[in-house]
């Protein structure tokens, strides 16, 4: 069976180093399809049936910049198999960010802890087990520069690939926002793919503008919509879309604060 992963992550957190590594030397460089942003893709070395898609360097999947939208017309309308996300281990609350929003989408995922030799050498412990049980996914520390772990990354990603599970990452926004996402996935639920409804629900919670113009809703049905939203905002007294940021960056200082214990001064381990 053909397998296609999509390589994720922010700038700097190792993708190429990672892509070249995994590909070696059948990479072909194209074109995204009408905009100038290199579209790299290649063979997984010794597996002919895998393709590696490489994604543009992100920090989130907003609609704001070309390599985001790129990224995330690329995961939510082509649909990979699999993500590969590349998080940079020295700096993962940053990174975690984008992981969120990756997870959101529902399609699986590996997350690759790169940059664990840095991790490592730091003194810096990370709970792998726990952050995986959190994220309800794989965590594979790696090293693409020193090339560990790529082994037991792939093998992780083509069995979550071939096993065609969606994802099962489900964060908890506060209670208000959860009661307007679900009205929502109510009323966009037949317009929409099933393994995609929570990222969908996010997204017209947020207004997102992109997604406003793919997804055709009956003007009742926006209405609704915009009533649901409206009252949330109200209750929480900010507009949706600063209401799942910061929500968002709560949530991961939450989960870094609980499963990074830094060595240093500041301790970010609850006592
Ligand atoms: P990209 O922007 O995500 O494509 O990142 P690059 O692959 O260009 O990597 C950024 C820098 O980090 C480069 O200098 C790499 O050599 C280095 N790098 C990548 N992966 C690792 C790693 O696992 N460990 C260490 N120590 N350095 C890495
Ligand atoms: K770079
Ligand atoms: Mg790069």
């Amino acid at each position: 069976m053909p397998v296609t992963i999509a390589l994720a992550g922010n700038p700097n957190s190792g993708k190429t180093t990672m892509f070249n590594a995994l590909t070696g030397s059948s990479q072909r460089v194209g074109n995204w399809p009408g905009v100038t942003v290199d579209k790299k893709e290649g063979r997984l070395k010794k597996y002919k049936d895998v393709t590696i898609i490489d994604l543009p360097g992100i920090y989130s999947l907003s609609p704001y910049t070309l390599e985001e939208v790129i990224s995330r017309d690329y995961l939510v309308n082509e649909k990979p198999d699999v993500i590969i996300n590349i998080v940079d281990g020295s700096n993962i609350e940053r990174n975690l960010y984008l992981t969120t929003q990756i997870l959101d989408v529902g399609i699986p995922v590996v997350i690759a802890l790169n940059m664990i030799d840095i991790v490592n050498k730091s003194g810096d412990i990370i709970d792998i087990k726990k952050l995986s049980e959190t994220l309800s996914c794989p965590v594979i520390e790696t090293s693409a520069q020193k090339g560990t772990g790529l082994e037991a990354l792939t093998k992780k990603a083509i069995e979550l690939a071939k096993a065609g599970k969606k994802g099962t990452f489900k964060r908890q926004f506060s209670k208000p926002v959860e009661l307007a996402l679900s009205n929502i996935a109510e009323l966009i639920k037949n317009n929409v793919p099933d393994e995609n409804l929570r990222w969908y629900s996010i997204k017209f919670f947020e207004r997102d503008e992109k997604v406003l113009e793919r997804i055709t809703l009956s003007d009742v049905i926006k209405g609704k919509i915009e009533q649901i939203i409206l009252a949330c905002e109200e209750e929480l007294d900010d507009n949706s879309a600063s209401i799942i940021a910061s929500e968002s960056y709560e949530y991961i200082s939450d989960v870094v604060r609980s499963y990074v214990k830094k060595s240093r001064s500041g301790t970010t381990l609850s006592d």
